[in-house]
């Protein structure tokens, strides 16, 4: 393995699990109440707004119940103390990893306290109650909506990750189960550029052999061993 400078996470909806937060493929996934298809893609929100709303006000109710857990906290001592590079690129649009003081991170999926304006593009913090949806205070439109990649939606800055993979001597998936794209390829463009990849997940995932070397475990317990 050659000498580690820099490094890429990407983090899932494992890492939140332990926190409280429901992952979206498990037994008690996410989308059991709600298929992915009425909640999450572009047509969704135009057909039934309100149903694609009020899945994300529950969310984002939930998400201020919720704590950081001991994996977001392990990162964010890896943050400030790894002197080489690092960016943590999460899938999760919960803010776990900031609230517990990560810094080179950025959201590749949208972030659920961020309101998107559909019509101008803006962005503006969510907040609460939005009540029958205030117009954007940019360009006045009744026109906000999540600020969330929905399928068929492109991933929020994938130049910068894309760089970053490329530098990544280390590439350490944590939490996901590689089912969607484009995050799910990032382990081969990882490994493509020389990078040696390590998986942290409940169970093997369906993509664990594309890893160099997979531990099975709860995130709360894996991230913390890795990083000490
Ligand atoms: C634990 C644990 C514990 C549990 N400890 N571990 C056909 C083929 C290929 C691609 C496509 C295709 N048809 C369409 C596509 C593209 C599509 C896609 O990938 N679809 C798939 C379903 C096939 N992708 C897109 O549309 C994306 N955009 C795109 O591709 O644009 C074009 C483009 C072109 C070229 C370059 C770049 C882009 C957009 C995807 C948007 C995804 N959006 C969502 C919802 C938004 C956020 C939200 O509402 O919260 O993002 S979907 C959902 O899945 C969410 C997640 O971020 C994402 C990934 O899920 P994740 O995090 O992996 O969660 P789970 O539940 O799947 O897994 C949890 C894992 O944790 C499990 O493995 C557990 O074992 C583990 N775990 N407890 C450790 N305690």
């Amino acid at each position: 393995m050659r000498e580690i400078e820099n490094i890429v996470v990407l983090t899932g909806a494992g890492i939140s699990a332990e926190s409280g937060l429901a992952t979206f493929r498990g037994q008690d996934g996410l989308w059991e109440g709600h298929r992915v298809e009425d909640v999450c893609t572009p047509r969704a929100l135009a057909r039934d707004p309100a149903l694609v709303h009020a899945f994300y006000d529950a969310r984002r109710a939930k998400l201020a119940e919720v704590e950081p857990n001991a994996a977001h906290y392990a990162l964010a001592r890896l943050d400030a103390q790894w002197p080489g590079g690092l960016l943590i690129v999460t899938q999760n649009v919960d803010d776990l990893h900031e609230r517990a003081g990560a810094k080179r991170m950025l959201h590749m999926h949208g972030e659920l306290k961020s309101a998107l304006c559909a019509a101008c593009g803006a962005r503006r913090a969510w907040e609460e109650p939005m009540g029958d949806r205030p117009p954007c205070p940019s360009c006045e439109a009744k026109a906000l909506r999540p600020d969330i990649v929905f399928f068929g939606e492109m991933p929020y800055e994938m130049e910068r990750i894309d760089a970053a993979l490329s530098r990544a001597d280390l590439f350490v998936s944590i939490g996901t189960s590689g089912a969607v794209y484009p995050a799910a390829g990032f382990v081969q463009t990882a490994r493509h550029y020389g990078a040696w990849a390590l998986e942290l997940n409940l169970e093997p995932s369906a993509g664990s052999y594309l890893f160099s070397e997979t531990r099975t475990g709860p995130a709360s317990k894996l991230v913390p061993e890795w990083v000490e």
